[in-house]
């Protein structure tokens, strides 16, 4: 069967000169999310059912979502039996090479602890401790996702976390991948929850009979999974954190004259297969037609080979070309997009990256696929979506570790800041603080107060 023309898969074109800013920006909205509250009517019930009533309502919905109803324990603890991590040789080299590249790049993040002395005196430090207990989600769905338990166990074992638990859900037949166990092995967590969604997140944040309660919950997720962290995030019975809100996945591609038309369409489909909501944006700078041609051309040509083609057509149906005459116009479209990845295919492009202001993860030039990062090259792939590179960075050492200050004075120090205190405390009318300082004075100064 031959393909009509209108089933041609390629995105729709707009060209920044033609029509006014209002009109990109909201070519470039992100698919828009089913309502939180919706949402989070389907989520509460089943948090507030495992954070009552434990392993037995955990396994339920696992039993009922994950239709795995042989499964009778929903925790698997370390150590991991080798039966469980059968895999080929070339997955385990590939999985110990990412994991190694990941874990040099993470372990260089480490920050030395930090002395200052703001006056004589007056010393102020800051070091870092890392968070005691962390859950790891690494979602099940269209496609398993080891290195997704790379990305967040490397830091979190780089960052010494005494107790990582991963959660993920259960196949139909209640086992989990053999790569997600390999990799849960590596990097030493001490069980692998079989739960998904809210319910895994819940088992998280409040701990169940075998389910170990952590201090904060990072990873990717569905609607649900995502709620389920905003609302154990926000209750302060749980005392939890997160890592940050999440969207579907995106890449914002910006190519030049320069660019290699299969490649450029590569890049846009390696994102667009993840789901049907990814978003994929090329900015075109000043390219000729036939260079579009091109482009859109080895789209569809590669699309079409993709056993993922429908999922790819469901994304690219909602994801957009924007013709710019320039860098700087293409940036400034970019940074106030604010991709999760940022692929740019320019002649000059690493003398773009200062001009980035707002993105997750970049990838430079024409040797530098997103899968690299994906994988293997040591950067993380959990990045802040949806628009939240404005604010957030993605996950890494720092998402496993807080930093703790302390200050120490010499008598000296406390004679030199006192009159600063005393004074700020006068003016807030808390007398107490201001007498916590007078009190050492007067003792300095031979015991009268
Ligand atoms: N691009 C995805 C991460 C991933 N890709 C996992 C392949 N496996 C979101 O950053
Ligand atoms: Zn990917």
């Amino acid at each position: 069967h031959t393909t009509l023309d209108t089933d041609k898969i390629t995105m729709k074109r707009i060209d920044v000169s033609k029509v006014g800013a209002a009109e990109v920006s909201s070519a470039l909205k992100r698919p828009s999310q089913k309502s939180a509250e919706t949402i989070m009517g389907i989520v509460t019930p089943i948090i507030n059912d495992v954070r009552q009533n434990g392993d037995k309502a955990l396994l339920a919905y696992t039993h009922k979502f994950e239709r795995a109803t042989s499964l009778t324990s929903p925790v698997l603890k370390a150590p991991f039996p080798r039966s469980l991590m059968q895999l080929p040789q070339e997955t385990i080299d590939a999985i110990d090479i990412s994991f190694e590249n990941i874990r040099k790049f993470h372990a260089a993040q480490q920050d030395k602890p930090l002395q200052v002395e703001t006056m004589p005196g007056v010393v102020c430090s800051r070091f870092s401790r890392p968070i005691e207990r962390v859950g790891l989600y690494v979602p099940g769905g269209t496609a398993v996702l080891p290195s997704t338990a790379l990305m967040l166990g490397v830091p979190a074992m780089v960052a010494g976390c005494k107790k990582i638990v991963l959660a993920s859900p259960p196949r139909s037949d209640g086992s989990i991948t053999p790569e997600i166990v390999y990799a849960a092995h590596k990097v030493g967590a001490e069980s692998i929850v079989l739960a998904g969604g809210a319910q895994a997140v819940a088992a998280l944040a409040y701990g169940t009979e075998s389910v170990t309660k952590v201090d904060k919950i990072l990873g990717p997720g569905n609607q649900f999974v995502t709620a389920g962290k905003m609302f154990v995030s926000n209750d302060t019975n749980a005392c939890v954190s997160i890592d940050m809100p999440a969207g579907p996945s995106e890449v914002l591609v910006i190519a030049d004259r320069d660019a290699n038309p299969a490649f450029v369409a590569s890049d846009l489909l390696s994102q667009a297969e993840h789901g049907v909501d990814s978003q994929v944006v090329l900015i075109a700078i000043d390219l000729t037609e036939q260079h579009l041609q091109a482009i859109e051309d080895e789209l569809h040509k590669q699309a079409m080979a993709l056993p993922r083609v429908d999922i790819v057509k469901g994304s690219i149906n909602h994801s957009v070309t924007v013709l710019v005459k320039d860098v700087d116009e293409a940036m400034e479209i970019s940074n106030d997009y604010a991709p999760e990845h940022l692929i740019l295919q320019l002649k000059d492009a690493e003398k773009v990256v200062d001009k980035v202001m707002n993105a997750g993860s970049v990838f430079i030039g024409a040797w530098t696929p997103e899968s690299v990062g994906d994988y293997s090259a040591g950067v993380n792939h959990s990045l802040p979506t949806y628009g939240y590179a404005k604010q957030y960075s993605g996950v890494n050492l720092g998402s496993f570790l807080k930093h703790i200050t302390s200050s120490n004075l010499t008598a000296e120090g406390l004679r030199n800041v006192g009159g600063a205190v005393m004074q700020l405390a006068k003016v807030e009318e808390l007398e107490a603080h201001r007498r916590a300082v007078s009190i050492r004075l007067s003792t300095l100064n031979g015991g009268q107060a």
